[in-house]
């Protein structure tokens, strides 16, 4: 009997053990979602305050771009800051707001050399000085023509559906819409990238899809004017002209209009956006591009790209 009693203790005693295990189990877990969802409640917030942030931003670059007072000039300094006229302060990089930050940049895609638009010949020069042979260049040149144009005709060294098909997909037949689209173009392999520069992202820097054609003298990059086949000195006078005095050349030596350097002003520009709420390791972005078009009063805007995204890490 008593052998009993103290069995039964036993049992009571350890179910009460395994309900306390459970209870503390569950009030666990309890406390981890509760922990998990006020985290995503806080993640939720600050995106939303960067969200906020950043569209501050792109408007104030918006309003920058159309406060334009001199619409046959724009050019940028010697610190790489883009000027709309010699009057107006150049965007900070980086400008605080209540609550938070955030940083600009504006890439004037007229500074570019336009894969669509370029002459055959300034585009011949150009991928000399990338360091590719006659060969090569030819077949470049020739397929690239034929992914663009609207007939299937080969050219002598060019590419249309009958070589794609092999790799599954047809020539376009239409102008290139982003600059990555060349990785499909017969004569652009990976050492294209590679030749533009250090990584593929650079390619961006140097050709752009947007523009007419006619590059800004006043915005192009020294990397750019080189390709162009312009010598040092040439660069450097070009450079020279860049201060915030001279305001950049009004009228353009005729010696550099024979290069793809025949506007003095720009229309097509890249904005990318980062906007961040004070302390939080939560960064909103925008990248858009934007054409400045002439009104009767200033300037109008036209998207021509808009993507944004959330990006983590700490400022
Ligand atoms: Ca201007
Ligand atoms: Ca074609």
């Amino acid at each position: 009997m008593i052998e009993y009693i103290s069995k039964q203790k036993g049992y009571a005693l350890i179910m009460t053990i395994w309900i306390m295990v459970f209870l503390t189990i569950t009030a666990l877990n309890f406390t981890l979602s509760n922990r998990f969802s006020i985290a995503m409640v806080r993640n939720f917030k600050e995106q939303a305050e960067g969200y906020y942030i950043a569209m501050a931003g792109y408007h104030t670059v918006l309003n920058y771009l159309k406060s334009d007072k001199d619409p046959a000039v724009d050019f940028v300094d010697e610190k790489g800051r883009f000027h709309i006229d010699s009057d107006t302060e150049p965007l900070p990089e980086k400008v605080k707001v209540a609550g938070g930050e955030f940083t600009v940049k504006i890439i004037d895609e007229e500074g570019k050399i336009n894969i669509n638009y370029v002459n055959e010949r300034i585009l011949r020069e150009v991928f000399k000085n990338m360091g590719f042979e006659a060969d090569r260049i030819d077949e470049m040149i020739d397929s690239l023509k034929d992914w663009i144009d609207f007939d299937d005709l080969h050219r002598l060294k060019g590419a249309e559906d009958d070589f794609y098909e092999e790799y599954g997909y047809t020539a376009k037949n239409g102008r290139i819409d982003v600059i990555e689209e060349l990785k499909l173009v017969n004569g652009f392999g990976e050492d294209f990238f590679r030749k533009a520069g250090e990584e593929a992202g650079m390619v961006r820097s140097v050709f752009t899809t947007f523009g007419t054609g006619n590059i800004n003298i006043n915005t192009a990059s020294p990397q750019v004017l080189k390709l162009l086949g312009l010598n040092e000195i040439d660069v450097e006078n070009i450079m020279q002209q860049r201060t915030e005095t001279i305001g950049g050349y009004r009228a353009i030596p005729a010696q550099y209009t024979n290069k793809g350097l025949k506007k003095t002003w720009s229309a097509y520009f890249t904005i990318e956006i980062e906007g961040r709420k004070r302390g939080s390791n939560i960064s909103y972005n925008i990248r858009s591009v934007i054409k400045r078009v002439k009104a009767p009063k200033g300037f109008r805007i036209e998207t021509l790209y808009w993507r944004e995204y959330v990006s983590y890490g700490s400022s």
